[in-house]
């Protein structure tokens, strides 16, 4: 197994975090994406989306996308479960997962890389060039403002986002937040109960990856 890493990007940091969870040990190819080494010919035959975290099994089957690598390693490796301990708290992580990364993670994204000078020509991640477009800005900061303020109404009555157990929706929302502040976006001083999950998350071993 070969997990491909890109040790300041966002999308794999998921995926360490689910690995340092689990405290299991998958070695790691790092891909510079500042460089540009997940569009070369090498990388692309390995997962034509040109993306990571990419998990490459021992077959040659690549795995892309965090939740499909996550899901994977939760059923070679299911203690502790991080994806739900029930079919309704399995359900609950897909369904807040997919909300986190709809609302927090696009607008957040949007918004930096319709921005950034260093993503001229590269606004979207992947195979393709797009250009940025200037309006996708504050309407990502937007998105991301909502996310948080939604969060913070979930984590009024619930410890984690799922219960009172630590999983992926935790891990994709934590990852979120950490990455607005390249947008410079805060938690808002208002949103206490997202603040106090914040501080406890990021107090775990697994978010210091
Ligand atoms: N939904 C995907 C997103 C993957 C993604 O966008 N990864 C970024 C790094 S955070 C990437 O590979 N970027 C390459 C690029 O900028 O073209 C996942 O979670 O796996």
């Amino acid at each position: 197994m070969l997990f491909y890493d890109c040790a300041t990007a966002p999308s794999p940091r998921r995926v360490r975090i689910f690995i340092a969870e689990k405290g299991i040990d998958v070695p790691v190819q790092q891909i510079d994406l500042r460089n540009g080494e997940h569009l070369q010919p090498e990388f692309r035959a390995k997962n034509p989306d040109c993306t990571v975290p990419a998990l490459e099994l021992d077959d040659g089957t690549v795995l892309a996308e965090s939740l499909a690598i996550c899901t994977y390693l939760e059923a070679l490796h299911p203690e502790p479960p991080l994806m739900g301990r029930t079919d309704v708290e399995r359900a609950q992580v897909l369904m807040w997962n997919a909300r986190i990364e709809r609302t927090g993670l696009s607008g957040v994204g949007e918004s930096f890389r319709n921005h950034s000078k260093g993503f001229i020509g590269r606004a979207v991640t992947g195979s393709e060039s797009f250009d940025q477009i200037p309006q996708l800005v504050p309407r990502g900061r937007r998105m991301a403002e909502l996310f948080m303020a939604n969060l913070d109404e979930r984590l009024a009555s619930n410890e984690f986002i799922v219960g009172d157990a630590f999983t992926m929706a935790d891990i994709t929302a934590l990852v979120t937040i950490d990455m607005a502040a390249w947008i410079k976006l805060p938690i808002p001083a208002a949103c206490e109960h997202l603040k106090r999950w914040h501080d406890s998350v990021s107090a775990r071993p697994s978010a210091r990856t």
